[in-house]
């Protein structure tokens, strides 16, 4: 219900709205309402893929002395399990070594490209755990959910209204060092491109609460309204306040939120009354020892938490409108004479290429006429061109048809080329190496071009033996 665009705004009836969420009214007593509709909805993050996430950590720990505390073993490759999964998916992954940090370690940053880079979302967790043990609620939970949620917004990949960054810290646990060391290294120039911090910290406790960091904040607005819509009734975070990482963004002055299920503190009867669990008992029993294993999560705590944070994502930083293109773009096409039917009109350069050569070996890919650049089998240079004007604001694109047929046999060297030119930018070159029976369609965008106008050229040489033949046909610029 966050920063719609209100050019998008729809009238639709309240019986239509509170159907979709399986609410019945009669349509009689339905008064308009004023809503913009969700551009895109947020994905439902599968829990099961946040607890593989989670198994995977517990083995790394288990493999390295049972902790992946800061500066250890089991925490490097914890970084490095993240960090695989997210270059895969298309991350500008970084790694920022804490020197100020008790234990020399690593912070891993990841950008999705995309979005205005002055206006950063950014959501973090602590990969460190304690060195009693594998630290799978504290804090492999926030950082599974982090690394699952990034995968799905790659897998996505929609409209970015703002840049999502998500880190992983180190030496959380010996004093928010990693966090630390990263947020007071920025600049005020980049702590205000950072309109929001989001933590997770401790997401799926056994017997968890829904604690929100800020609860009543702008920050905290879009995590309430997820919770809320499923009638959690979520509390403010008062047991974590100024503990974890969010505070070492708060103190250089970037608004801060965050999620978590709560650590040693009891829940209350009125807390299990309304969320279910134990009362008088710990939200994590196991907090800080060696008992903080894979078993030690609520599934349903921690999904609540993961498809919040991918509400918060979609809430916050995707969408935008993408301005549609002037009606004048619509089905234009560009050049004069785009199939050579009319012979040389049109096209400047080497026109005596352009004919009807099917008698002569070279069938034209549609109509009769086409244009056979080369096939001397000695040193030659000939071109085509022609110039088009792009609208502004208009994609456009290049298609055309060719047929290679060459005498060479290498399989390694391209000889005799064509290249294919808009202004000064190089499209494509292609060589003997492209021989092939028949026609092949290319295509190149020329969006850059919008606004512009552009030379379009082919430009074949051939060397001194073996002729190639570059047949073109039935080239279009396209407009849309
Ligand atoms: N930063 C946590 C400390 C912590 C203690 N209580 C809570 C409650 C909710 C979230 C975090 C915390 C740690 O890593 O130990
Ligand atoms: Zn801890
Ligand atoms: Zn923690």
């Amino acid at each position: 219900m966050l920063s719609r665009p209100a050019a998008l705004t729809l009238i639709v009836s309240a019986t239509l709205l509170l159907a979709g969420a399986g609410l019945a009214i009669p349509a009689a007593a339905a008064p308009p309402v004023t809503l913009t509709p969700v551009l895109a909805a947020a994905p439902d993050i599968a829990v099961a893929n946040v607890q593989a996430h989670l198994t995977q950590l517990g083995s790394i720990a288990s493999s390295n002395g049972g902790t992946r505390r800061s500066g250890t073993a089991g925490y490097t490759a914890s970084v490095a399990y993240i960090k695989g999964k997210l270059q895969a998916a298309g991350y500008t992954v970084a790694e920022q070594t804490c020197t100020s940090c008790t234990y020399r370690a690593n912070n891993l940053i990841a950008d999705w490209p995309g979005g205005p880079s002055d206006q950063i979302t950014m959501l973090g967790a602590h990969l460190d755990s304690v060195a009693a043990g594998p630290g799978i609620n504290d804090n492999g939970s926030g950082s599974a959910t982090l690394l699952e949620n990034a995968l799905v917004l790659a897998q996505q990949n929609p409209t970015m209204s703002r840049h999502v960054r998500f880190a992983w810290w180190a030496g959380e646990e010996q004093g928010l060092q990693g966090s630390a060391f990263y947020a007071n290294a920025l600049s005020t120039t980049q702590r205000g491109q950072i309109k929001a911090y989001y933590n997770f910290d401790m997401v799926g406790s056994p017997n968890g609460g829904y604690f929100i960091n800020h609860i009543t904040s702008t920050a905290a607005a879009p995590m309430k309204a997820y919770w809320d819509s499923l009638g959690l009734q979520p509390e403010e975070n008062t047991e974590g306040a100024g503990r974890s990482d969010d505070y070492s963004f708060e103190r250089v002055g970037i608004p801060t939120s965050g999620y978590a299920a709560g650590a040693s503190a009891k829940k209350t009867s009125a807390q299990a009354s309304k969320w279910g669990g134990t009362a008088n008992s710990a939200y994590d029993s196991c907090y800080h020892q060696a008992c903080d294993t894979t078993a030690n999560i609520s599934a349903t705590v921690l999904n609540r938490a993961a498809d919040g944070v991918a509400s918060t994502i979609w809430a916050t930083s995707v969408g935008g409108t993408t301005t549609p293109p002037p009606t004048g773009c619509t089905g234009a096409q560009l050049l004069t004479n785009p199939g050579f039917e009319s012979g040389a009109t049109g096209w400047t350069g080497t026109t005596g290429a352009i004919g009807q050569w099917s008698s002569q070996g070279q069938a034209a890919h549609g109509g009769t006429y086409s244009a056979w650049l080369l096939g001397y089998g000695s040193t030659h240079t000939e071109s085509l061109s022609q110039s088009v004007t792009i609208p502004a604001g208009c994609s456009a694109t290049l298609t055309f048809w060719v047929h290679v047929d060459s005498a060479e046999t290498t399989t390694t060297s391209a000889y005799d080329k064509l290249t294919v030119t808009a202004g000064s930018t190089t499209l494509a070159t292609l060589s003997n190496l492209n021989k092939a029976t028949g026609y092949a369609q290319k295509s190149y965008s020329l969006s850059a071009f919008a606004g512009q106008s552009v030379t379009l050229k082919f430009t074949g040489t051939e060397d001194s033996s073996l002729q190639t033949s570059f047949v073109l046909d039935d080239a279009a610029v396209q407009i849309s």
